[in-house]
């Protein structure tokens, strides 16, 4: 038997269940009556209480959980976080009979929240993002992809990404930055969407991939943004440039960008409410993962529910994240998609659970780090007040959240 260190422990909590996630969405991955410790940001041993090897107890500091469950720190994945004024005018356009898609074609939508996003200053943008921020880290997340989007001009996007950096000096969170510059066609493109893609190939993403402001590209492929063939272009120049890759697919309709997506080795394809079982199976020879983002469905009213029949058969990695953005889900709570995950997409607690750790990584090309409680893994973990990991499903409104751990220090 090898004897286990623990001169270098620094925290260690007891009286604690894990729900460890390191099984895929097949289980929580439990471990009840548990302890785990911390060293210098990383988990450095987790098994049952029973088992903890000896250590001195003038060295470490001990933490009574009280019995609390820990899950990995939530991982959102999809999100728009950063973005100027806000679209609840078209709310009440849409509750008065106009369609986003009808809003979008009409100046309004996207190119609504560009005009704002211009007009703001990095100091209100980050001030109008950082409630939003605050409101996932107080539900138990510590890494949130913020992409570009509303700016559309290479000033604004680099505006956007700064300040999404910025963020991370503000709350104790990990921010992973994606450029997502084909977004919609800004108006001064108006019928040049060619000349526009040369725009985001040639001038914003070498000077984004040189100043290290993002390094993933993600594009929004659909009838009211980009075609497949300049999706295709904006994917090469994200490889030349060494970026990731993800892509806003099959939302409105079924245009072929996942597969498209697939054979540029993605991370992710995100919302797929249209995928065919075509898109789903080049998703899992391509070892992608599937966003699925319950609150833009909800908020958009859709009816085509996303082939998570088909997914899971594949077993393609499903995430779950909010899409936080002002059209089309203003819905700043990881919580409530947990609860629709399951609800809407039928998902059960410990898919939507892995949705939100362990898949949230995988989709951000994390899953190395983040989103497990693993030896070696990064210690951003969250403690509930919860007798089962279901209840993160069940409940929505209350908040649950004990305390939150982000790379081993107590932040919450
Ligand atoms: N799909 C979405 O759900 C968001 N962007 C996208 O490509 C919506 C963006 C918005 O309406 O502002
Ligand atoms: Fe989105």
């Amino acid at each position: 038997m090898s004897i286990i260190q623990t001169q270098h422990w620094q925290t260690l909590w007891t009286n604690i269940h894990l729900a460890t996630m390191t099984d895929g969405s097949n289980s929580y991955g439990e471990i009840e009556q548990g302890a785990l410790a911390i060293s210098e940001g990383k988990i450095v041993w987790l098994g049952k209480e029973q088992a903890l090897p000896p250590f001195d107890k003038h060295q470490v500091q001990v933490i009574d959980g009280q019995g609390q469950w820990m899950t990995p720190g939530l991982i959102d994945c999809h999100t728009h976080l950063v973005y100027g004024g806000n679209r609840a005018n078209e709310f009440e356009m849409r509750l008065q009979g106009k369609s986003y898609q009808e809003i979008a074609e009409h100046g309004g939508g996207i190119l609504s929240t560009v005009k704002a996003t211009r007009a703001a200053t990095a100091a209100q943008l980050l001030s109008s993002a950082l409630p939003r921020l605050t409101a996932l880290h107080q539900q138990g997340v510590t890494t949130v992809e913020v992409k570009s989007g509303y700016g559309l001009d290479t000033a604004t996007e680099i505006k956007m990404l700064r300040v999404a950096g910025q963020l991370a000096d503000k709350l104790p969170m990990t921010i992973k930055r994606t450029f997502l510059g084909a977004h919609a066609l800004p108006t001064e493109y108006k019928d040049q969407p060619d000349a526009y893609i040369d725009l985001v190939c040639d001038e914003m993403m070498p000077t984004i991939a040189k100043q290290k402001l993002a390094d993933t590209v993600d594009v929004f492929c659909e009838g009211i943004g980009f075609d497949l063939k300049q999706t295709a272009r904006i994917f090469a120049a994200a490889k030349t440039h060494g970026l990731s890759i993800k892509v806003h697919a099959e939302q409105l309709s079924a245009l072929g960008a996942t597969e498209l997506a697939a054979s540029y080795k993605a991370l992710s394809s995100d919302h797929i409410e249209f995928l065919s079982v075509d898109g789903v199976k080049a998703m899992a020879e391509a070892d992608m993962t599937a966003v699925l983002l319950p609150g833009a469905f909800y908020f958009l009213r859709e009816t085509q529910l996303p082939p998570i029949d088909a997914l899971r058969a594949q077993g393609v990695a499903m995430a779950i994240a909010t899409d936080v953005n002002p059209g089309s889900s203003p819905l700043c709570s990881l919580q409530l998609m947990l609860n629709m995950a399951c609800t809407l997409f039928r998902l059960t607690p410990a898919e939507a659970i892995a949705g939100v750790t362990c898949y949230g990584a995988k989709a951000l090309g994390l899953s190395h780090v983040k989103g497990q409680l693993k030896v070696g893994f990064d210690a951003d973990i969250a403690c509930w007040n919860i007798e089962q990991p279901a209840e993160l499903c069940y409940q929505f409104g209350v908040n649950p959240l004990a305390s939150l751990i982000k790379a081993g220090i107590k932040v919450i």
